[in-house]
């Protein structure tokens, strides 16, 4: 091993040269013109271990260039990152547009949205293996990615929903089409009868449906009912409301309206009534049989055989016995929950269609007193009540429904309350969802209401000329 010496300069004080604690070594010195002690210092290989030294050297060396070439790895990564985040951010925002409605589900493009996902999370993973998958923010990164893709999932699996429903509208639109050139020659035209009056021989025809459009609160909320104020010139006629039931299919517990239709085309405008308080639900609703008349909506009170009425300015809540009727589910209509009280309205007033174990689950027709809130006269049917889908009233006459099929669905029903007579008709009714939650009978347009699983739908009638 080569020696090498190594030159110790050791500022001591002028003219004094010490080499007391060097005794041990061999040491030269000598004192220059400045009075610096200079010392040549020669150690032996086994005191300094001058090979580890050079390794170690080499090693620190080495090092530092591996650090430097990690951090511009990091620091090129954090760039990408913050781009990356930037698009996360733009994504998160378009998604959120979605799930507001701002935007319609077909302006979105689901398959770059998912392309750029899984591009943003293989870069992320890549993240997360060179920084051995320790850094937290990367990890939530990735954790949000994830939830990101699997909410487009479910949004492009809404969407295509929305294309099958648009798709269904579409072949029962080239159907009524196709019907429409046929019947053009067979149905005549009909006078046009007063709104609100009776000066009529009674329901001939119901129209195609026409659909506005989807409930406010979505595709699961498939029970509720909506429509106009039904009192006869109601000084609130362009006024809607909308009732989607909870999806337990049985709680009426926000009411939606709309002051005009537009708004409601729109989803514009809107104002809520909530029905429970603190917990309470015993004032908000039960089944899909509500109806809002005369300002006031009325409806079954919730687990009870209670009527409600709601006054819409006062937001108070008056409750009344229906005596005798079944309530909880006992008899409601084929196919829907827990509308064992239907309210309808017609030309002649306001009416409860219900049933009472008595009337072994038959449909009773009762009138009632809006000064009073209660039933002024009954009337027993034969028609049973789960026999029936749903059922409304055209002056004084009760009509109900029953279905043909998913597509079709059959007036077939009638008990006439002013000749205290029942007969069958057939007046098809071709609906566009198979389950008909709520039918009502609007006299100031004379329009039917229909929730047809979650839409709304409307049908015009015809009227037979009256007959004198
Ligand atoms: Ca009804």
């Amino acid at each position: 091993m080569e020696k090498i010496p190594l030159f110790l300069i050791m500022a001591l004080s002028v003219g004094h040269c010490s080499s007391a604690s060097l005794d041990s070594y061999n040491i030269t010195g000598s004192v220059d013109e400045g009075g610096q002690c200079l010392c040549t210092v020669i150690l032996p290989d086994n005191t300094f271990p001058m090979h580890r030294m050079e390794s170690l050297e080499i090693s620190s060396y080495n090092l530092s260039i591996s650090i430097q070439r990690e951090i511009t790895k990091i620091e090129s990564y954090q760039s990408t990152l913050a781009v990356y985040l930037k698009r996360l951010y733009n994504l998160t925002l378009r998604v959120e547009k979605v799930e507001t409605g701002d935007v319609s589900y077909t302006e979105l493009d689901f398959t770059l949205l998912k392309l750029e996902i899984k591009e943003m999370e293989s870069l992320t993973l890549q993240l997360s293996v060179s920084l051995n998958g320790s850094n937290t923010i990367v990890e939530s990164l990735l954790m949000e990615i994830r939830n990101i893709s699997i909410m487009v999932s479910q949004l492009e699996s809404y969407d295509k929903n929305n294309v099958l429903a648009v798709r269904r509208e579409i072949v029962l639109l080239q159907k009524r089409l196709q019907d429409c050139q046929k019947n053009q020659t067979i149905i005549p035209t009909l006078p046009p009868v007063i709104h609100g009056t009776c000066d009529h021989g009674g329901l001939v025809n119901v129209t195609k449906p026409f659909v506005m459009q989807l409930n406010w609160r979505g595709f699961n909320y498939k029970y509720g009912g909506w429509g106009r104020d039904s009192f006869v010139n109601t000084s609130n006629k362009n006024l809607l409301w909308v009732a989607a039931l909870n999806t337990d299919a049985r709680m009426m517990q926000v009411v939606r309206f709309h002051p005009a239709y537009d708004d409601l085309l729109l989803y514009k405008n809107p104002t809520d009534k909530t029905l429970s308080r603190n917990y309470d639900y015993s004032n908000c609703g039960q089944g899909s049989g509500m109806i809002l008349y005369n300002n006031c909506l009325y409806y079954n009170c919730y687990n009870s055989r209670y009527m409600c009425r709601m006054n819409l300015d006062t937001n108070a809540v008056q409750r009344m016995i229906l005596p005798d009727a079944v309530y909880n589910n006992r008899f409601s209509y084929a196919a829907v929950t827990y509308q064992d009280m239907d309210f309808a309205a017609d030309e002649e007033g306001l009416w409860v269609l219900y049933s009472t174990e008595e009337s072994a689950g038959n449909i009773v027709i009762g009138k009632l007193n809006v000064t009073s809130f209660a039933i002024e006269r009954a009337w027993a049917t034969t028609q049973y009540k789960p026999g029936v889908t749903n059922a409304f009233m055209i002056c004084g006459v009760m009509y109900a429904t029953r279905p043909v099929n998913t597509r079709r669905e059959e007036i077939f029903y009638m008990y006439d309350t002013n000749t205290r007579r029942e007969g069958r008709l057939s007046i098809m009714v071709d609906k566009m969802m198979e389950t008909i939650q709520s039918l009502q009978y609007n006299s100031n347009d004379h329009k039917l209401y229909m929730y047809n699983d979650g839409y709304l739908v409307t049908y015009d009638v015809t009227f037979l000329p009256s007959s004198e």
